[in-house]
């Protein structure tokens, strides 16, 4: 038991460093008048405990906020999350129409091109900035098609 407890001590600095894998991120180019972008990622924990994004930021928006997509009476709306909640061992995607970090006011819409610096902010861990590129929707929502569905 004694042995047990020290393990379990010497693991916890570590873990207290973990970082969350952020892959493939991306942000759809804005139409000239958007008032409102999405961006989106996989975001992968190799914790045994689950990890929360609890906010972000990025330079050129007005406010940032945590959405997930869903369909009500064949309605579209959005639904302001608390956080995004990735499971243990796991990952959790953001994708169009389902969860995604919501960029809004807009102040100069990006171009395909364009990098943005989005700061992750999570529940007791430190905050990561990613850099996130800006790529034509029809582009990705192509090769995401034949991931859909599984
Ligand atoms: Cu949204």
């Amino acid at each position: 038991m004694r042995s047990l407890l020290i393990a379990a001590a010497l693991f916890l600095p570590l873990s207290a460093y973990a970082e969350v894998k952020v892959v493939e991120p991306w942000i759809p180019e804005a139409p000239p008048n958007a008032q409102a972008l999405g961006a989106f990622m996989v975001l992968e924990n190799d914790e045994d405990r689950e990890v929360k994004v609890v906010s972000a930021w990025a330079p050129g928006f007005d406010t940032i906020e945590l959405h997930k997509s869903v369909e009500e009476n064949g309605m579209h709306k959005m639904i302001k999350q608390d956080a995004l909640v990735i499971p243990p061992m796991g990952s959790l995607e953001l994708r169009p129409g389902s969860y995604h970090v919501m960029l809004i006011g807009v102040h100069k819409p990006p171009k395909a091109g364009d990098v943005i610096p989005l700061r992750l902010d999570f529940e007791g861990l430190p905050s990561q900035t990613i850099q996130v590129p800006v790529k034509k929707r029809a582009e990705m929502m192509k090769r995401m098609a034949p991931m859909q569905g599984h």
